[in-house]
């Protein structure tokens, strides 16, 4: 067997990413020319915008069949593509990692979103120049790495996940933070509380 391509027993790593797609409405001559109203980013990101391309070998997204050459590779950091269009849709995000992992691809399925399905938090209808985000966070568990893949991700200092402290205030890029969810719980907290009191309320009445 090839140095490196031994598992570590007892070990995972988990590296933190988002994925998901920002979209702006098309404006102008380009919105006059064809029925394409959109334009979008779909994109695989680290936290802060690091170069993933350490571990992720390529990432592919296959579009809806309405697109010319539906399945996209990107080879390159930034994992993004950019595309025009004038429909939602579901995006299948494969992501293929580093050769010297030994790991399967992994399936994202991101919802292309284009519209804002509610107002801004101002309580505003949606700004007609602010993007719509719609990202998600998750972690990749790589459970007994290869020696090999050990060694990258811990030459690149990645071995566990960091989620930002604070939210970002810039609406472009995914808001997943120590203080989101922080203010999930709260809201879960506060349900439940809720929930309880009115369960006794209703106990009392019967
Ligand atoms: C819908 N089920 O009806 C969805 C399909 C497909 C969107 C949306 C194609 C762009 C192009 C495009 O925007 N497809 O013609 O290149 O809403």
């Amino acid at each position: 067997m090839a140095t490196g391509t031994k598992r570590i027993k007892g070990i995972s790593i988990t590296r933190p990413i988002y994925y998901g797609n920002n979209a702006l409405p098309l404006t102008g001559k380009k919105a006059n020319d064809s029925d394409h109203t959109h334009k979008w980013t779909v994109a695989v990101r680290g936290l802060g915008n690091d170069d993933l391309s350490y571990y992720i070998k390529k990432v592919t997204f296959k579009l809806h069949e309405t697109y010319p050459n539906s399945l996209r590779t990107i080879e390159q950091p930034p994992f993004e593509l950019q595309e025009t269009g004038w429909g939602e849709f579901e995006i299948l995000i494969k992501i293929h990692f580093h050769p010297a992992a030994s790991e399967k691809p992994v399936s994202l399925y991101h919802h292309l979103r284009l519209h804002p399905y509610e107002d801004d938090v101002s309580g505003q209808p949606w700004p007609k120049e602010k993007p719509v985000t719609s990202y998600s966070y998750d972690e990749l568990v790589f459970n007994e790495p290869t020696e090999a893949f050990y060694q990258i991700l811990s030459d690149n200092n990645a071995l566990s996940p960091n989620l930002p402290v604070k939210k970002s205030k810039d609406s472009n890029i995914p808001q997943f933070s120590v203080q989101m969810e922080h203010e999930e719980l709260d809201r879960l907290n506060a349900a439940q509380r809720e929930v309880h009191s009115q369960t006794m309320a209703l106990k009392q009445r019967m």
